[in-house]
């Protein structure tokens, strides 16, 4: 009997490949931005990567936006039919309720087959991606301010805003990664490029500052449930179901021009901090991971895959319009043209047919959205609206309205009476280029490849950007 139970387990360890809910296996690269947690153990020193290896309780920080590690499994996680809510993989970190870090995942299939992620990377679009405010080439260059000790990091972006990553007095060391554990980190400068999703950092409480969870698709951003890990959290839902952490689907890649493309699997996955925000004594929001792993089929359990995203209105509105953007997913990817139901709490707010909202009284504004041919799905969001001080801002500012978003075949912009008119592409590729005299502008786009464009509107020496998703 006592051979016969060794020579069970022995065949069983032979079948590696039926058994899933594997752990990262091999770790590539770890660059962090400067970070509270950087140069220091065990969240910020070139062993940390080890640790998020073989299991979900390492500890690993990627320091501020555009930090990131790499890291692969022995074998394909795959993107399989029966995997529950779609899900492929879950990644682990720490987030608390009110404190997410997002950071955005990419993935890459071993496409030559030499064990290294020398491939092409795919980002997963999450529920930011189709925001306005989110941006696909982001790039960050940090200065190292020197010195043994803590000191604030300046950083610059393209765009030209600048920032520092801000000391805080928990951690005393260099923030900026040292010479002898980060070789790669230039120690004058160093850029930093990704995609960038805006984080509502919302102070409206003094003691705490909130970093708000976001819906889907993001590291370091849903509580953990319990084991067993390989039963993942469905993420269309905002309770954590199974193992909670964040829940992963290949089938949410998108390619450089935003297209959604078929992965069966995928060998490498990296992992960058996606935001670039200061939450006050909290420091700045860094993504924390504690590992990885892949899901197993199970066509047993399934769930509502169906989701509403709202862009999260300002904590505080000091306007009387605001553009409010709504993206209809399934299983994650983006349905457009979804009809949309709106309501509101307030008898002087409401919301147009281009979801233009226009309230006239200050108060407790919460706006909800249904979809209109599945009225159980919904999102809400919610903000202090106070004209209190609202500054009459010129006209141009205030009126101009680019819809619909998405487009397929024409946008129509309203407000733009005498503005110079300008679409490019995100590389930067001029689409259009005109004048408007009349109030109303429509542009065919009907032959333009799929993906995100920009719309650049001057008017009167104002100059108003709106972005819009091509399907
Ligand atoms: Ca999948
Ligand atoms: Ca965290
Ligand atoms: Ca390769
Ligand atoms: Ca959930």
């Amino acid at each position: 009997m006592k051979s016969m139970l060794k020579y069970g387990v022995a065949l069983l360890s032979l079948l590696p490949a039926l058994v899933r809910g594997q752990y990262i296996s091999e770790l590539f690269e770890y660059k962090p931005a400067p970070g509270q947690h950087i140069n220091a153990a065990p969240w910020g020193i070139p062993s940390s990567a080890a640790t998020i290896k073989g299991g979900v309780s390492g500890s690993l920080s990627l320091g501020a936006f555009g930090g990131y590690v790499v890291f692969g499994f022995d074998q394909p996680v795959e993107n399989h039919p029966n995997n529950p809510y779609g899900i492929d993989f879950s990644i682990f970190g720490n987030p608390l309720n009110g404190l997410s870090e997002p950071a955005i995942v990419y993935v890459m299939k071993d496409e030559n087959q030499n064990g290294l992620p020398d491939d092409t990377w795919y980002e997963l679009a999450g529920s930011d991606y189709y925001f306005s405010s989110s941006i696909r080439y982001y790039e960050v260059t940090y200065s190292n301010p020197g010195g043994s000790t803590a000191a604030d990091v300046p950083w610059s972006d393209q765009l030209g805003n600048t920032g520092f990553i801000f000391t805080n007095t928990n951690h005393t060391q260099p923030y900026y990664p040292l010479a002898d554990s980060f070789p790669s980190v230039h120690q004058d400068e160093y850029t930093l490029t990704g995609s960038y999703i805006r984080m509502p950092v919302d102070s409206s409480t003094s003691t705490f500052v909130k970093f708000p969870q976001r819906v889907f698709g993001y590291a370091d951003n849903q509580m953990r449930g319990s084991a067993p890990y390989n039963i993942p959290d469905n993420p269309y839902t905002e309770e954590v179901e199974n193992s909670g952490g964040d829940a992963f689907d290949i089938g949410w890649a998108v390619d450089s021009a935003g297209n959604y493309i078929e992965l069966d699997a995928i060998h490498f996955v990296k992992v960058q901090t996606a935001v670039m925000a200061y939450g006050g004594w909290l420091g700045e929001a860094s993504t924390e991971i504690t590992g990885a792993v892949d899901v197993e089929p199970n066509n047993g359990i399934s769930g509502i895959t169906k989701c509403l995203v709202i862009k999260d209105l300002p904590v505080k509105l000091t306007e009387s319009t605001h553009q409010l953007e709504v993206f209809a997913f399934d299983k994650g990817r983006l349905q457009p043209g979804q009809e949309i139901v709106w309501w509101v709490n307030m008898e002087e707010a409401e919301i147009d047919e281009n979801n233009v909202l226009t309230v006239t009284e200050s108060g407790e504004l919460e706006i909800t959205a249904a979809m209109a041919d599945d009225p159980t799905i919904t999102a809400t969001v919610t903000t202090t609206v106070d004209l209190s001080s609202a500054i009459e801002l010129p006209f141009a500012v205030h009126h101009i309205i680019l819809w619909p978003n998405p487009a397929k075949d024409v946008i129509r912009i309203s407000g733009c009476e005498n503005a110079a008119i300008k679409m490019t592409g995100i590389s930067g590729k001029v689409f259009y280029e005109g004048f408007s005299e009349r109030k109303e502008k429509t542009i065919r786009i009907a032959h333009l490849p799929p993906g995100v464009y920009l719309v650049g509107i001057e008017q009167d020496g104002l100059y108003t950007f709106k972005k819009f998703f091509k399907y």
